[in-house]
């Protein structure tokens, strides 16, 4: 800080170099962000979530073509809705390569959604899922998220739906007990060829149509192949979960380990054998895919905190795409250097070395900046404070 003139001198001296060198830049970039506090949180700034960056899911858009009963009652009976306006629920994907394989999407029967105006349609989210986005350039207004209506999702089951790429035209909205509140949008789309959760919830459904309170012909529809692996065929998710012995979509243990080896063995030796992209490898594929969707307005990309961050305010962190300076330790060129005289560094543990590697991998952008606390002010940017990791990179 100011109050120690030398060391604030060198700090200044130290982002001036940077600067010069060019790895100090200036951008957009997907932060993680505490409303109350009105600025970036970083690591030094939390009570709670320290390393924890943001996670990018796609947002799948899946049309409402007809409300279940309850659900169209009280959209029915909205003024305040746009009749005229699109309905889509929002599924938070991290396999949009596998979206021709839909076979119905998820809701929780015990979380509360919203309808959010979202510009041109409405989406059916949780809050806290459109909290992120009304920060992420995805919303008519910055920071306004509050639903038009909220309705349980129990009274969505049955509902009617057309989602984009998938091979069966008309589906339906489920419920699926394990759907986690505070992760993604509360809404997730059903492929039970590559994910073992889904797949265990349908069989499930199947089994007891009546215990769920719906009907069975609303999970008729077959998994369908999209990928195939040398080690598990084309419906990886079956044999996965044969091979673990999974009885029940209530495994949570066995199933995440599942999912572990599926989305390793999907992503690393897979190929496409459905869709545009048939016959490439699933790791080249994933990004076309995205991209398609993207460009056809079927998705979107969006950000959310990987876990729980909590600010020294006590606020729940979200994330937001924030103006601002920060140092790109992704640099190719600048990585290999590191590397390099990492190589020629005596450590004495080879954890110290694996953990080196480790972080210099993960690193990308850093942001450099706060706008209160303590620190020294950006030489050529005086508004901002040096945060301090960064007051510490030389
Ligand atoms: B994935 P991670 Cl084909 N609760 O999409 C429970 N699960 C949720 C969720 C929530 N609130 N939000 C998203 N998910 C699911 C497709 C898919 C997915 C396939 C294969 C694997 C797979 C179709 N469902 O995920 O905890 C969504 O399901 C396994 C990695 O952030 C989302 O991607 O790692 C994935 O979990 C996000 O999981």
């Amino acid at each position: 800080t100011d109050m120690n003139p030398y060391y604030d001198a060198f700090i200044r001296w130290q982002m001036n170099k940077l600067k010069a060198l060019g790895k100090i830049k200036f951008g957009e970039r997907y932060t993680i962000y505490s409303e109350k506090d009105g600025q970036a949180c970083m690591d030094h700034d939390r009570q709670s979530g320290e390393g924890v960056t943001p996670q990018e899911y796609i947002g799948i858009k899946i049309e409402v073509t007809e409300f279940a009963p309850e659900a169209k009652k009280i959209v029915d009976s909205s003024d305040a809705l746009d009749k005229s306006k699109k309905i889509y629920f929002v599924a938070a994907t991290l396999r949009p390569e596998t979206m021709y394989g839909q076979t119905c999407c998820f809701v929780s029967p015990k979380i509360e959604y919203g309808i959010f105006d979202a510009g041109d349609a409405y989406y059916i989210t949780t809050e806290r899922a459109f909290k992120n986005m009304s920060y992420q350039k995805l919303t008519p207004k910055r920071g306004y998220y509050k639903p038009i209506v909220t309705i349980s999702g129990k009274h969505f089951i049955g509902s009617k739906i057309h989602a984009p790429l998938a091979a069966y035209e008309e589906l339906r909205i489920l419920p699926m007990e394990t759907v986690i509140a505070n992760k993604g949008t509360g809404v997730v789309t059903c492929v039970p060829s590559n994910s073992p959760d889904d797949y265990m919830t349908t069989k499930d459904l199947q089994h007891k149509p009546e215990y769920y309170g719906i009907e069975a012909d609303w999970i008729k529809h077959e998994p369908i192949p999209i990928i195939n692996t040398e080690k598990y065929g084309d419906l990886i998710a079956k044999a996965v979960c044969e091979e673990n012995k999974i009885k029940s979509p209530k495994d949570t243990n066995q199933l995440a380990e599942a999912k572990k080896i599926a989305y390793k063995e999907d992503y690393y030796t897979g190929t496409m054998i459905y869709g545009k992209y048939k016959g490439e490898k699933v790791e080249a594929a994933k990004s076309k895919v995205k991209s398609d969707m993207i460009a056809a307005g079927q998705a979107f990309v969006y950000d959310e905190p990987e876990s729980l961050v909590i600010s020294r305010s006590g606020d729940e962190c979200i994330v937001s795409l924030e103006d601002q300076w920060y140092v790109d330790y992704g640099e190719e060129s600048w990585k290999e250097q590191a590397i390099e005289c990492l190589e020629q560094m005596e450590l004495f543990a080879p954890e110290v070395k694996n953990a080196f590697e480790g972080v210099l991998e993960w690193l990308k952008n850093w942001a450099v900046c706060r706008t209160y606390g303590l620190g020294t002010r950006l030489p050529w940017d005086e508004k901002y404070l040096v945060e301090s990791l960064s007051d510490s990179t030389i």
